[in-house]
């Protein structure tokens, strides 16, 4: 799952280096012996689980790469972990979920509130309330003790951390923190591609310009990866084998006759539904970026 360039973004990002979004200047502080979660709303028979039900429940273990709808093109918003939780698509169904309901709408112990189209969380995708990340309990920052992971949507739509409350109901009949703020209500993540190496500006000898980045499209996943030098043609570069489709591919290609001075190198990703990603930029708001990622660099 991994390509051999010095520098790339490793495959699974530590917890300690994980990006985080968080909107409470203070991490709330959920003791796992008290946290509590509600499943209501749209329901047949509400449902109060403690963690120890939780954890009695089967539990799944999926790797997921997460992603800010606010990063920009090149950005760093993006991580790769292994979750491990119980589907909600198991909880939902155990609930009984009213056919008329459209969106599930999950309130943290800080208050945030995300509304998250019913479709996802009770499909095959592998939506889950995440305990573990990357074989430990959930980081303190990401959540403990448990929050939601829903392959691909960005964690504005989708991600609650210190979740407490599902209310099953409609899109029509809530608002939520981040669409009362002229972000989208749905949000599928957009296919986007990176260059991790070389860095801005970095000077490299001729006999060795290797490129290498990182590239995602959950839930489709990615088939094909291209790098140009200045505006020269594209050139195929060489995947990483595929984890799963929600997960980022790392990929590298190395500049066979680099010629000395400054050069600019693009990169974009097609997904496996053949869409190739667009030149035209898109600023983040309001259901992500969009456009190529170039860096610069030397050659000597
Ligand atoms: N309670 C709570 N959940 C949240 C957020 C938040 O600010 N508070 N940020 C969301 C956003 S915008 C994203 S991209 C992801 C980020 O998760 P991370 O901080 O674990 O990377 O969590 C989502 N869940
Ligand atoms: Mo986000």
């Amino acid at each position: 799952m991994s390509v051999d360039v010095d520098d790339v973004t490793p495959y699974l990002t530590p917890n300690g280096d994980f990006y985080r979004v968080d909107t409470a200047l203070q991490i709330p502080d959920v003791p796992a012996e008290s946290w509590q979660l509600r499943v209501h709303g749209m329901v047949d028979q509400e449902l109060t689980l403690s963690f120890a039900e939780l954890l009695e429940r089967r539990l799944i273990e999926r790797r997921i790469t997460l992603t800010c709808v606010s990063n920009q093109v090149g950005g760093e918003l993006v991580g790769n972990a292994t979750w491990i939780g119980a589907p909600l698509r198991e909880l939902l169904a155990e609930v009984g979920v009213d056919p008329a309901a459209d969106a599930v709408l999950s309130t943290s112990a800080d208050d945030m509130t995300i509304g998250t189209p019913l479709e996802a969380l009770t499909d095959d995708r592998g939506a889950m309330l995440a305990v573990a990340m990357n074989g430990e309990p959930l980081p303190l920052e990401h959540g403990f003790p448990v929050r939601m992971m829903v392959p691909g949507l960005y964690g504005f739509v989708s991600a609650t951390k210190w979740v407490v409350d599902l209310e099953v109901t409609r899109f029509a009949d809530i608002s939520a923190y981040w669409t009362e703020r002229d972000w989208s209500e749905k949000a599928p993540i957009k296919t986007a591609s990176r260059v991790d190496v070389p860095r801005s500006f970095q000077t490299l000898p001729a006999d060795e310009v290797r490129i290498g980045g990182v590239a995602w499209s959950q839930t489709r996943g990615v088939d094909k990866v291209e790098v140009r030098i200045d505006n020269g043609d594209w050139n195929k570069v060489e995947l990483a084998a595929v984890d799963n489709v929600n997960t980022w591919r790392q990929w590298s290609w190395k500049w066979q006759d680099a010629t000395p001075g400054t050069h600019e190198v693009t990169v974009r990703a097609t997904d496996a539904t053949g869409y190739t990603q667009t030149s035209d930029r898109a600023e983040p708001r309001p259901d992500g970026s969009t456009g190529w990622h170039s860096v610069q660099f030397t050659v000597e």
